[in-house]
């Protein structure tokens, strides 16, 4: 294991903008391990008046919509307005698949080359909510870093967007044209959390068919209720092969980041994301050390035999767990 840095020597190298410190202070802030987690939060505390400048961007849309290839040609246009920008991702499947953004870095070649970007693969994690709150860290030491823009990239299906828009301030859902069928098929929820939609590979033959679904996503936008923050999703096309429509999304960004800041959106959005992300800790850390505790883990396979052969109750099976594990926990005192 890499030696570790004193916190001042952490949170000075990430002021100064060194990208090996910011990488190994990443790094400390993935660890598992109970020294290093006391470290991170002394970093992270340290850096935090200099975090929250940037602007969050989340990217989503299904495998194959073109995210990578977007972000990349995205994150050229971005840096050449001189502007930092740093891309994370989210990647509940990354257990598995030993990080898939790694794969997705190649999509990325030329910003990974871009001085002024950064690229950071995935966390591990047993969940989306640890693997989230790593991430949720990584962004503010980027900011601290001096990145301007952070852009998240949801990498798995499913819950990920969620927890995404969380996290983010402005929430981008890419889709591909040839629709019809497609605009049911996507989950009416994950449109609804968009600020806007792009419709992606509008090039070559696909050029009119892009136009066709923009109209379409136009008709189906207008029949959501208006949102909170009044707001109204535009719909846009883009192509990230021929580098078209993308200063068109650039420009949408930046009139949302104005209006919401003016409209007092913006911070509002912010604080209720803090609060979300103390609550999302708070459950993540109680299911951790309860699945981490020596007695539920000698006992559970027994009792989940129990109930797969109806011998037991399934709320029985769980307050059985549950009272040894508050047992255990009573006698030793907690340390806030
Ligand atoms: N024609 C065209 N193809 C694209 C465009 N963007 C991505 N692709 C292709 O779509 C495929 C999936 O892209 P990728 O960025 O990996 O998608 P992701 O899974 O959403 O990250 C790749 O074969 C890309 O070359 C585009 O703007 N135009
Ligand atoms: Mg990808």
């Amino acid at each position: 294991m890499q030696k570790r840095l004193t916190v001042e020597e952490y949170i000075k190298g990430i002021l100064l903008q060194d990208r090996i410190i910011l990488s190994r202070a990443i790094t400390l802030i993935e660890s598992q391990l109970a020294n290093d987690r006391k470290l991170a939060e002394k970093v992270l505390e340290g850096v935090l008046p200099n975090t929250g400048n940037a602007i969050r961007i989340g990217i989503t849309g299904v495998p194959g919509v073109g995210k990578s290839t977007f972000i990349e040609s995205f994150g050229k246009f971005i840096t050449s307005q001189n502007k930092k920008i740093a891309v994370l991702a989210i990647d509940p499947t990354s257990q598995r698949t030993k990080g898939s953004i790694m794969g997705d870095k190649t999509r990325m070649e030329e910003l990974a080359h871009d001085s002024k970007a950064y690229i950071r693969p995935s966390p591990s994690g047993n969940t989306l909510g640890g693997v989230a709150n790593k991430t949720r860290e990584t962004m503010l030491l980027c900011e601290a870093a001096g990145f301007e823009i952070i852009i998240v990239e949801t990498v798995g299906v499913g819950q990920s967007e969620t927890v995404v828009k969380g996290m983010v301030d402005f929430f981008l859902l890419l889709m591909l044209s040839g629709a019809g069928d497609e605009l049911q098929g996507i989950k009416r929820g994950i449109m609804e959390m968009a600020d806007a939609v792009a419709i992606t590979k509008a090039d070559g033959d696909n050029n009119q068919k892009a136009n066709n679904a923009r109209m379409e996503y136009v008709h189906a936008l207008h029949l959501y209720p208006p949102t909170q923050n009044n707001w109204y999703p535009p719909v846009l096309t883009c192509s990230a092969l021929e580098k078209t429509g993308l200063s068109e999304i650039w420009h949408v960004i930046m009139n949302f980041s104005i209006q919401m800041q003016e409209n007092g959106y913006w911070k509002k959005n912010r604080q209720e994301q803090n609060l979300a992300w103390m609550y999302d800790y708070i459950r993540h850390f109680l299911e951790s050390q309860f699945f981490e505790d020596q007695h539920v883990k000698d006992n559970i396979k027994l009792i989940e035999r129990n109930i797969l052969n109806e011998q037991m109750l399934p709320i029985k099976g769980a307050m059985a767990l549950l009272e040894k594990h508050i047992q255990k926990n009573v006698s030793s005192s907690i340390d806030i």
